[in-house]
C-alpha cells in the first residue's frame, strides 16, 4: 500500500509560509551536519584497536568534552536563536487598514466564517484574495481548536474565551485545507476546511455572488 504523505509546509504558497520553511531547512541542515559529524567520530572510534591507551588520552578526551558538549551545541543554538529571533521579526503581526478581515469561529466540529464588512457567511469554506494581506480573527464556541494551513502560515489556537489574530497572505491561486491542529473531540479528524486563494475579481465575484 502506498501512502502519501502531504508535506504542506515545505511547500510554501506565501510570504508567511515561506519564512516558516526556511527555518525548517536551516533546523534540517543544522541537524543534518551534527549527525555526519557523529558518525564519522562513532565510525573512527568503533574501527580501532582496542587495548592500545594513548599517553594523551586524557587530554584529548577532555578537549571532545569541551569542543562537543559545550562548544558546538553553543554555536548551534546561537544559531538557532538567531534565525528564529528573525524568522518572528518578519512574521507580520499587524496588517493595514486594507486587509480584509476575516473572523472564523471553531465548533465542534466544524468551522463558522464571517466577513463582517462583506456580511458574508460561510460553513467550512474560506476564500481569500492572492496578494492581499488577510487578517483572521479566530475563536471558539466550544472547546480549544486550531487553524493552520501549512502552505499559507504558521498555526494558532482557536480559544473559548479569546480572540487570537493570524495574518496571512496566499501569493498564488490555489486550493488548501485547514485542518483542525488541536485534538477537540471524537469528530476532530473530520473537522477541516476548504481554503481557496483566488485572483481579487474572482473573489469579489464570489462575494458578490454570496448576498
Ligand atoms: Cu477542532
Amino acid at each position: 500500500m502506498m501512502m502519501v504523505l502531504a508535506v504542506g509546509l515545505l511547500e510554501p504558497r506565501g510570504p508567511v509560509a515561506e519564512t516558516i520553511a526556511d527555518l525548517w531547512w536551516l533546523l534540517l541542515g543544522l541537524g543534518t551536519a551534527v549527525f555526519v559529524v557523529f558518525a564519522v567520530l562513532l565510525a573512527r572510534g568503533l574501527s580501532r584497536t582496542p587495548g592500545e591507551a594513548e599517553p594523551d588520552v586524557r587530554k584529548r578526551v577532555g578537549r571532545w568534552l569541551v569542543g562537543g558538549g559545550v562548544l558546538m551545541p553553543a554555536i548551534v543554538l546561537v544559531i538557532v536563536f538567531a534565525a528564529t529571533v528573525w524568522a518572528m521579526r518578519v512574521m507580520p503581526t499587524t496588517a493595514s487598514r486594507d486587509a480584509l478581515v476575516v473572523e472564523i469561529v471553531g465548533h465542534q466540529w466544524w468551522f463558522e466564517v464571517h466577513y463582517p464588512d462583506e456580511a458574508v457567511t460561510t460553513t467550512n469554506e474560506l476564500h481569500l484574495p492572492v496578494g492581499r494581506r488577510v487578517v483572521l480573527r479566530l475563536t471558539s464556541a466550544d472547546v480549544i481548536h486550531s487553524f493552520w494551513v501549512p502552505e499559507l502560515g504558521g498555526k494558532m489556537d482557536m480559544l473559548p474565551d479569546d480572540t487570537n489574530a493570524l495574518v496571512l497572505q496566499a501569493d498564488e491561486p490555489g486550493e488548501y485545507y485547514s485542518r483542525c491542529a488541536e485534538f477537540c473531540g471524537l469528530h476532530h479528524a473530520d473537522m477541516k476546511m476548504l481554503v481557496i486563494a483566488e485572483p481579487p475579481d474572482r473573489f469579489a465575484a464570489w462575494v458578490a455572488a454570496q448576498r
